[in-house]
């Protein structure tokens, strides 16, 4: 296994960073030392985990985090992007947790160390249980909420941090979350995912100033999930499916970001699944910020039909992933030169992206081919799109290694290193060791 770019690639340009990505929940453990966030009780659910698994241990990254610093030094990644956990920082009566904030300096300052720059995210879904008990993202004062920690975390911890990220993937949050139920809270209705979507975005807006005065010298943004979506077949009743699910999953995140406005599927919406906007949200939404962090993996396809004029094909053929998602490289390509053709965007970095593939350790050895293949398609789409005149400005790998994979529990493997989760043992897959290879061999 061999990763390489051409010789005049822009990828290859000093500062282009290369990274890789982990979040809070899923790797941290130590759940002892936190307040319980909606993924622990979600998790003690019956059903709700597919391997009926939870994140109390985990990969027991905040005992292991030397060793994982380590491996990253190893690798050569120059920036590693992780959450932060609210509940292990914010006390219930919302003052700060210096204890917790302690583990992420410490955390904070071996990164400094390994010469590895830090993007952090604000909340990557680990919202603390006595906020959803009060309504979670359903309610507006969440957002007042959301804007007080990413106050004390970045006042705290603000010296050591590259890059800020509010929120990671407000779809994943408020449609899975509050929309379809499949991940915590788990409540279910189109109505409270779009209201719960709105005050997510409405935190990124508040946060953004905070951030901006906090850590004026940081790169501060958000980072969204995109997935293109493709119409099923030639006649125009797919392609109007395709629009709307675009508009809704993709632009309904964006387009408030960058533009200070909703998609105009938002006038297809009943009047009580709209969201209650206040005046002056949209402007406070649409702070500027200093990147996009784009997160994909697959593209959608959809046809006409369900409820709402559009479902989505279930996808077929010889390439899928482990999660059964299709590997479709020139997806990522199109989506971004498509962003930038749509939005006067900042500079953007491809902050995840990644492929579960059953992995198994033989002999010390994990054998993983297809990721390697993964990877090598979306730098060369990465690298297009960058000559299409894409500003891109970095490739973060989801992820550093195996952890919760939310819903799937521990059944999923994404990690460039192996997780032994009987015994935490760390094993570099061979994309892991291609990837080194070729970080090493780039300058
Ligand atoms: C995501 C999340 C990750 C997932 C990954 C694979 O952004 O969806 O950031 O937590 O583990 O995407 O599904």
């Amino acid at each position: 296994m061999n990763l390489k770019l051409p010789k005049d690639s822009p990828l290859l340009a000093d500062d282009f960073l290369f990274g890789v990505a982990t979040s809070s929940f899923q790797i941290e453990g130590a759940a002892e030392s936190r307040l319980k966030c909606i993924w622990d009780t979600f998790c003690e659910q019956p059903g709700k985990i597919r391997d009926g698994s939870n994140g109390l241990v985990a990969c027991d990254h905040l005992d292991r985090w030397p060793e994982d610093v380590a491996l990253m030094k190893d690798m050569g990644v120059d920036a590693y992007r992780l959450s932060l956990s609210w509940p292990r920082i914010i006390r219930e009566d919302g003052s700060p947790n210096e204890a917790g904030l302690d583990v992420y300096r410490r955390l904070l300052d071996g990164l400094a160390g390994a010469g590895i720059r830090a993007f952090v995210t604000l909340y990557h879904w680990d919202l603390p249980q006595h906020l959803e008990d009060a309504g979670g993202w359903l309610r507006r004062d969440t957002s007042k909420r959301f804007t007080d920690y990413a106050d004390i975390a970045s006042r705290a911890l603000g010296d050591r941090v590259h890059s800020w990220a509010t929120l990671n993937e407000p779809w994943c949050a408020a449609h899975l979350g509050y929309g379809m139920g499949i991940h915590a809270p788990g409540l279910s209705g189109t109505q409270y995912g779009i209201k719960a979507a709105h005050h997510l975005l409405l935190a990124h807006g508040l946060a953004m100033p905070v951030l901006a005065d906090n850590c004026p010298n940081a790169l501060n943004g958000i980072v969204l999930n995109f997935s293109p979506c493709h119409p099923a077949g030639p006649e125009p009743e797919h392609a109007r499916a395709a629009r709307m699910a675009d508009d809704l999953y993709n632009q309904w995140y964006a387009r408030p970001v960058l533009c200070g406005e909703y998609p105009e599927v938002m006038e297809h919406l009943a009047a009580d699944e709209r969201p209650d906007i206040e005046a002056g949200d949209m402007a406070t939404i649409s702070h500027p910020i200093d990147f996009l962090g784009v997160n994909y993996y697959t593209r959608t396809v959809y046809r006409h039909g369900g409820e709402r004029g559009f479902e989505p094909v279930p996808p077929q053929g010889p390439h899928l992933t482990d999660m059964g998602w299709e590997v479709y490289p020139q997806g990522l390509e199109e989506l971004l030169v498509d962003l930038d053709s749509r939005y006067e965007l900042p500079p953007i970095l491809v902050t995840e992206n990644g492929i579960a593939l059953p992995d198994e350790r033989v002999d010390g050895i994990v054998n993983d081919p297809r990721r390697g293949q993964y990877i090598q398609q979306h730098l060369d789409a990465v690298d297009a799109a960058a000559r299409a005149g894409v500003d891109l400005r970095g490739y973060f790998h989801w992820s550093l290694m195996d952890n919760f994979e939310w819903a799937e529990g521990y059944t999923k493997r994404f990690g460039l290193v192996h997780v032994d989760f009987d015994t935490q043992e760390r094993t570099l897959k061979d994309s892991a060791k291609a990837w080194r290879a070729f970080l090493q061999g780039r300058r």
